[in-house]
């Protein structure tokens, strides 16, 4: 009995790691700026029937209505209110959203920006999403209630009130980012309030949080509210279970605020992964495939159970934030997909897809100073996801996650989760394979000629569907076939100039061969 109240109690300490997706379910998409009603109807449609594990959504809470420039996405981070009242959509809509995801097994993270409210230039009155009064001169927030107590003005010791310095780990933590008015998180008037917000989307049947702006809050304050949050909604999770929380922390190292600070409270996101990613798949600073043999740990990242790991998310996939340039982006299709398939193939990490829309980027001076375009919309109403014959997004959405390839290497994931990484191979250049256990098989092909080798899969003897060249449709095979033999072998033929120059392969894509 003892042994049991043991492992509650362990799982509840460590709880917070667990993205607590459904069995079989592994990765998270990020519908960036989609509305309410657009997400429930992807959940039934598309992310439950493709063993999608949950959704980051745009932060729900009501913001700052920005018309210079006009509606930029990022307003959304720039709180007024904790209403759940945006250009997503208002609380009914994000109720049902909720609860027609959760019971088709596809989670819901919501995108919490409780480090601030808006910038201290915003002009003083109602606009905003939900029409709430704010004064960021006098630091009344009415909708909540904040005022001037609540900021941490005094606490700064910054002339300008800004961070100035990424060294000085109290600015960072206790002036403004980028002009955001910074809470006074040492008050447990303001824990309360934030814990509030967060209990309130919790009691709803959310899953978890994103937290944005982590670095920019003490870990202990971030402790402090966390353990103020209710246990998930039992409609829909176990007895117990506590919300799954990854902090957004940019540390590339040599910053004195370091990702394992925030350890203790959930996960956190590893930017490095993205950015050298990137730059092995670009093959810059003579960095090549054959490295990734060590990916992970080896790379001088995070422990993978602390991880949550992107190729590209929405700030960096627009030049915020960090990553620069050898981040991909849907806009590098080819090398994208093969980015995002590696990510997915490898056991690393919390794995999080981006979906984005497109906007005019327009460069000048090799800065893109369209970064600002807000989502799709007409007379400042989100468009809705229209969904073409082909299955692909319609109205300027992106729908990565719908590609053929990232989509089936999100299945991949699922049917190899918890297989060891074993039968690496490589070329000692930027041919390489790898498999996971006796479930998953992927090569890869980024050199500048013909990838032909015969390799040990690791896999039962078959025929089996590549499932990045096609799909495996009753039993059948709508791209390339590869046949593994008794001993595992298998002989596999990459072109440099093909489509998408990878194959995976995986048992649940074998084709029934006696039939
Ligand atoms: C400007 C000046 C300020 C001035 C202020 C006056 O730069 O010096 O004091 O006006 O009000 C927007 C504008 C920015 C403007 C600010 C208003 O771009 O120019 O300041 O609003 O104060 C997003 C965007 C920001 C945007 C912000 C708020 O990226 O450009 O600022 O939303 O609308 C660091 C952090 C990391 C952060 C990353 C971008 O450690 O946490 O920068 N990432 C997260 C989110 C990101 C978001 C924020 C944090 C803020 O992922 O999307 O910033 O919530 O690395
Ligand atoms: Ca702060």
């Amino acid at each position: 009995m003892r042994f049991l109240l043991l492992l509650s109690v362990l799982g509840r300490c460590w709880a917070q790691y667990d993205p607590h997706t459904q069995p079989g379910r592994t990765s998270i998409v990020h519908l960036f700026e989609w509305r309410w009603d657009d997400i429930a109807l992807e959940c039934e449609r598309y992310l439950g029937p493709n063993g999608f594990g949950g959704v980051q959504i745009s932060p729900p809470n009501e913001n700052a209505v920005i018309s210079n420039p006009s509606r930029p996405w990022w307003e959304r981070y720039q709180p007024i209110s904790y209403k759940i009242c945006t250009r997503s959509g208002n609380e009914d809509e994000f109720r049902d959203m909720v609860k027609r995801c959760n019971n088709v097994g596809v989670r819901i993270y919501v995108d919490a920006v409780v480090n601030h409210m808006c910038g201290n230039g915003v002009s003083a009155g109602t606009s905003s999403t939900c029409g709430s009064y704010f004064n960021p001169g006098s630091r009344e927030f009415s909708a909540v209630p904040y005022s001037a107590w609540d900021f941490n003005d005094g606490k700064c010791k910054t002339s300008s009130g800004e961070i100035e310095s990424y060294n000085d780990i109290y600015q960072v933590r206790d002036c403004r980012l980028v002009g955001l008015l910074d809470l006074a998180l040492e008050k447990d008037y303001v824990r309360t309030k934030v814990a509030e917000y967060m209990n309130h989307l919790i009691d709803i049947g959310v899953a978890g949080f994103r937290i944005d702006a982590s670095k920019h809050m003490w870990p202990g304050d971030m402790k402090a509210f966390l353990v103020k949050l209710n246990n998930l909604n039992t409609s829909w999770f176990p007895e117990g279970a506590r919300p799954f929380i990854y902090q957004e922390v940019i540390d590339l190292g040599g910053e004195a605020i370091q990702s394992s600070d925030y350890f203790g409270n959930g996960r956190v996101t590893e930017f490095k992964y993205g950015i050298k990613l990137g730059t092995v798949l670009r093959k810059w600073n003579g960095e090549k495939m054959a490295y990734l043999k060590n990916w992970g740990e080896g790379w001088a990242f995070m422990p993978s159970d602390k991880a949550l790991v992107f190729v590209d998310n929405h700030d960096n996939q627009r030049g915020h934030g960090a990553g620069g340039a050898s981040i991909l982006t849907f806009w590098d299709a080819r090398l994208y997909k093969m980015a995002v398939g590696f990510m997915l193939a490898h056991p690393y990490g919390v794995t999080r897809v981006m979906s984005s829309f497109r906007w005019p980027r327009y460069f000048d001076n090799g800065k893109d100073i369209n970064d600002w375009v807000g989502p799709p919309s007409e007379n400042e109403v989100i468009k809705r996801v229209i969904i073409n014959p082909d299955s692909t997004c319609g109205n300027d959405w992106v729908c990565e996650h719908r590609w053929r390839q990232i989509r089936n290497m999100v299945i991949f994931r699922n049917v190899v989760d918890g297989q060891p990484f074993k039968n690496w191979w490589d070329n000692e250049r930027n041919q390489v394979a790898f498999g996971r256990g006796n479930r998953g098989f992927i090569v890869f092909n980024n050199d500048d000629w013909t990838l032909s080798v015969t390799l040990q899969t690791g896999l039962p003897a078959g025929i089996y569907c590549d499932i990045i060249s096609g799909d495996k449709i009753n039993n059948n095979c709508t791209g390339i076939k590869i046949n593994v033999c008794s001993k595992g072998l298998a002989s596999f033929s990459i072109s440099n100039t093909a489509e998408d120059p990878f194959i995976a392969i995986h048992v649940d894509a074998k084709l029934k061969t006696d039939e």
